[in-house]
């Protein structure tokens, strides 16, 4: 395995110094490094991945110099679009140096969202005519690489990719998290929201692990999941899947579990929210001010003001809810009013370690909800 000391620092030889990027399990290691070790001048965990392509691209206009980003290959996807119409050289022609988490290798087991995009990464990139590599885990051999890419760089003045496997980096942890402050479990939260849903109303939830503890929780009360949609891919649409259903289905109480991270990568979906102004609508963003479930790198979450945000896309009510007494307060508050509400929970970083993940699969889980939804008797009016 490489340490991801000797990564970073290979890539500083080679006159790699600006980061920026949205954090992967797979590079957790790698990101956490990074993150310490790195000024904020040169390291920005961006809003999403195209973002971070776009900082990389400001950053080579101002100093004439290579930046780095990062992003798991789920990303790729958001990426697609500047580089294409940014950095490719039928358009403005910048060098850039990508670090890919392969997350769905096949071959390699993983969750049903990684398997197309798994299948599909190293295809993308040749679609778009970006060279790469596959990292190799013994640093010798991965120190060659980083010089072969960076010298690919400088000859072509284009975007070129390191992909990276399972079990790549060695585990580093994450030193200068900020100070906690949340007083709640984000899975405490999560069960007080689902608890207080009535009859006819339906969740969507977001990528990660609030998916699961709702997932769970459910399995725990004996409720089964048919009310349920846990959205385990597409980081940052869940607010859009549930305006989606809200619009269609005025006759029950459609609520968004969203993360933070999730929440700030397309907060542009909050604006069509308030446009539309769904009266059953309510959006619960479970907020730990960091990237928790792929090793807690900073989000902007707790530097900005969620409910003044909610406010300004003319969400109806916009509550923040710092402790449990105020949750259990904001939750009876957003049943009562006409949405769109939302609600920003202050919780705690972490999970618990036996946390488990949805034995349904995706497409049971998109039958039992389109059944639910299919049945109006419990709906209002
Ligand atoms: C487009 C995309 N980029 C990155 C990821 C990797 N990823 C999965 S969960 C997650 C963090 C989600 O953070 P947040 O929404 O704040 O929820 P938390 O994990 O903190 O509960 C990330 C970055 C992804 N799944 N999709």
């Amino acid at each position: 395995m490489i340490s991801p000391q000797f990564f970073v620092e290979k890539l500083r030889a080679e006159g790699v110094e600006f980061y920026a990027g949205v954090p992967d399990s797979l590079l957790k290691s790698v990101c956490a490094y990074i993150t310490d070790h790195t000024d904020e001048a040169h390291h920005v965990i961006a809003a999403n991945e195209g973002g971070a392509v776009a900082l990389a691209a400001g950053y080579h206009l101002a100093t004439g110099r290579v930046g780095c980003v990062y992003m798991q290959n789920s990303g790729q996807g958001n990426a697609v679009n500047p580089l294409c119409s940014l950095t490719d050289r039928d358009v403005y022609h910048m060098p850039l140096l990508l670090v890919v988490g392969w997350r769905g290798r096949p071959g390699v087991h993983d969750e049903p969202q990684h398997v197309k995009q798994g299948k599909v990464t190293t295809g993308l990139l040749n679609t778009l005519g970006i060279d790469y590599t596959v990292l190799a885990r013994e640093e010798a051999a991965a120190a060659r690489q980083i010089e072969q890419a960076m010298a690919c760089i400088r000859r072509s003045g284009e975007a070129y990719a390191i992909v990276v496997e399972k079990d790549t980096f060695e585990p580093y942890t994450l030193a200068c998290a900020r100070p906690d402050s949340g007083t709640m479990s984000r899975e405490e939260a999560v069960r007080i929201v689902a608890s207080a849903m009535d009859g006819a109303d339906v969740a969507v939830s977001t990528t990660g692990m609030i998916s699961r503890e709702l997932f769970e929780h459910r399995a725990a009360e004996g409720q089964g999941h048919g009310r349920d949609f846990l959205t385990v891919g597409s980081m940052g649409h869940a607010s859009q899947i549930a305006l989606g259903i809200a619009m269609q289905q005025p006759g029950r109480r459609v609520w968004c579990l969203d993360g933070d991270g999730a929440a700030i990568m397309h907060m542009g979906g909050m604006a069509i929210v308030g446009q539309k102004s769904p009266g059953n609508y309510v959006h619960i963003v479970f907020n730990n001010g960091a990237h928790d479930s792929v090793g807690g790198q900073p989000t902007a979450g707790q530097c900005i003001d969620l409910v003044a945000i909610a406010r300004a896309c003319r969400y109806r009510h916009a509550m923040l809810a710092a402790d449990e007494a105020a949750l259990r307060s904001a939750v009876a508050e957003a049943k009562r009013a006409e949405g769109p509400v939302l609600v920003d929970v202050r919780v705690r970083r972490g999970n618990r370690k036996d946390l488990g993940r949805p034995t349904t699969t995706p497409a049971e889980n998109k039958e039992a909800l389109m059944a639910f939804l299919s049945d109006d008797s419990l709906c209002r009016g």
